[in-house]
């Protein structure tokens, strides 16, 4: 998979850069006047998604050069790798198989000589029941009342996901429960969650890969306590409000939830790839299971146009190489995806640590420095809130910020103008970046000489626009997996490990240190630098702990 030059050796690497500096002067304004069907010419259409990469500083001579970029990098066979099952992320010597989780019965996809495909299955059936259970009131809590609140308690992928998911998917979602996300150590978190909520009618669920994340174990724990509190119920009454999600049987039961109610999943799922694991128990217990398994539809038919699609035709491939053309050759550190949809507020924090997550890595898989800019800083709200807001340095600034427009032609909520409206931003967005406004235009229109310049919009700024028919369950699918396999292939093209993140362990490491120092009754001689020191004296004094 590797035996590829280093990344700034390889030809199409020494072509773009050679490239580049004969297109940078070039303006989007000549690029549209020389082509009139530009707009038609870089654009393509594929399950349901319609990117136009028209307003990008490209021409047919720079995606020859990025598609050699990803022939060279051996794009296929890491593709290929990936959804066989090798053991691609190496640091942790596990394969990277998210793509099973959504894959048909009748696929075969081995892991150890074992084809994995039927557990997933078994544990999708498994979820199904649950929530066709409490969803019918089946189930009860405790005290027999149905389940009218459901809390999700879990950290980074085993949060960002579902909540996203939920969001996004409101629209869809049994409108009699509550749904609410606890992440944070931040005991308001939990506080906030369960204000006015009955426990007798309240289901937690325990979303955890290793069932040992402090931050998730601290408010299951709290969470387990206030039930048992507010119920006046013993330890018996647990089995009816808390479910898991892991992959570690011994600890969920050490923790005291019948391993009859949990859910499992696999090593070879990611935590940030796993929404579509029962880390998305919330979301099927929103939606429901078929409106799921439409969203796992959506997933497929961009895994299967991902592996199969020419380059030139292939939506996360396009993306994720103009991607490397933004970061690598016009030194571009930021992407803003900016969906145009109030549904899909949370999809950039979800995509945060999708994209940076895996690709914030300064190191080959060989260990070696790189010596090239890596995974970019990923980050937005949606439209049209950051119009008044962050979208002035967009048009003004001195940086180029690369944008992702996600639109829709339908909306779920039909009202008056709104979606035109709406759908009238994107597209002046869009436009606007692209060709600005000369002194000259802004001039003519009477505009003082001292004002002009600051009312001058250089245009030349980049941008994808990406339109799907209306937001549903399939969607969304295909929207997550399109960043994905973004992220996938720029990982791939950076010769990274995008599927480890040694980064998070430090931190976690020193504060497991530090909590007993803050703790506990007296301390000895406090052995970190200066400043910690003193930030953790003055912490302790404040709280009266010496
Ligand atoms: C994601 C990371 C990380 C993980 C959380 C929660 O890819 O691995 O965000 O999801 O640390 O971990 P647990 O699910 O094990 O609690």
């Amino acid at each position: 998979m590797s035996n590829t030059a280093p990344l700034t050796q390889r030809n199409s690497w020494k072509s773009l850069q050679r490239h580049y500096q004969e297109l940078k002067g070039l303006h989007l304004r000549d690029l549209f006047a020389q082509d009139p069907q530009r707009g038609r010419t870089f654009s393509v259409e594929a399950v349901g998604i319609y990117l136009d990469y028209s307003k990008n500083r490209i021409t047919q001579q720079t995606l020859k050069h990025l598609l050699e970029l990803a022939e060279e990098s051996n794009l296929r066979d890491s593709i290929e790798a990936m959804f066989r099952g090798d053991p691609i992320n190496i640091t942790e010597n596990r394969a990277v198989l998210h793509t099973a989780l959504r894959s048909t019965p009748d696929a075969c996809i081995e892991v150890s000589g074992k084809n994995v495909v039927p557990d997933v299955h078994a544990v999708l059936d498994r979820m199904s029941d649950f929530s066709d259970r409490v969803r019918s009131g089946a189930w009860t809590g405790h005290t027999g009342k149905p389940i009218v609140n459901v809390v999700n308690i879990g950290i980074g992928g085993s949060d960002l996901g579902p909540v996203m998911a939920y969001e996004a998917l409101k629209s869809y979602s049994d409108r009699t429960r509550k749904f609410l996300f606890v992440s944070n150590v931040d005991g308001t978190d939990f506080a906030e969650a369960v204000q006015g909520l009955d426990p007798s009618e309240t289901l937690f669920i325990v979303a955890s890969k290793t069932f040992t994340t402090q931050e998730t174990m601290t408010n299951a724990q709290t969470a387990r306590d206030w039930l048992l509190k507010g119920m006046q119920a013993g330890p018996a009454a647990v089995a009816k409000h808390f479910v898991a999600v892991s992959t570690n049987a011994a600890k969920v039961s050490e923790f005291g939830i019948d391993t009859a109610n949990m859910f499992g999943f696999w090593d070879w799922v990611g935590g940030r790839y796993s929404m579509d694991s029962a880390i998305g128990l919330s979301t099927m217990l929103a939606i429901g299971p078929a409106n799921f398994r439409e969203m796992l539809s959506g997933f497929r038919q961009i895994d299967e146009h991902f592996r199969n699609a020419p380059w030139d035709k292939n939506l996360p491939v396009i993306m994720a190489l103009l991607g490397i053309w933004y970061n690598n050759f016009f030194g571009s550190s930021s992407v803003a995806v900016l969906p145009y949809d109030q549904y899909l507020k949370r999809f950039p924090a979800y995509l945060q640590q999708l994209t940076m997550e895996s690709n914030g890595k300064r190191v080959t898989l060989s260990g070696n420095l790189v010596d090239y800019d890596t995974g970019s800083i990923y980050w937005g709200e949606p439209g049209t809130n950051g119009q008044h807001s962050f979208y002035q340095l967009i048009h003004q600034g001195t940086r180029l910020i690369p944008c992702d427009f996600i639109a829709f032609t339908n909306t779920l909520n039909p009202m008056g103008r709104h979606h035109d409206l709406l759908m009238a931003n994107v597209f002046a967005q869009a436009e606007a970046l692209a060709f600005g406004k000369t002194i000259q235009e802004v001039q003519s229109e009477g505009t003082a000489q001292w004002l002009a310049p600051h009312r001058e919009f250089d245009g030349n700024r980049p941008s994808n626009m990406l339109m799907l028919d209306r937001l549903n369950p399939a969607a969304l699918g295909k929207l997550v997996a399109l960043y994905e396999h973004i992220v996938f292939t720029q990982g791939v093209i950076w010769n990274l490990g995008s599927f480890d993140q040694w980064g998070v362990e430090l931190g976690k490491v020193l504060a497991q240190r530090i909590a007993p120092e803050l703790q506990s009754k007296t301390v000895g001689e406090l052995k970190h630098d200066s400043s910690t020191n003193a930030l953790i004296e003055r912490y302790r004094s404040s709280r009266q702990r010496d």
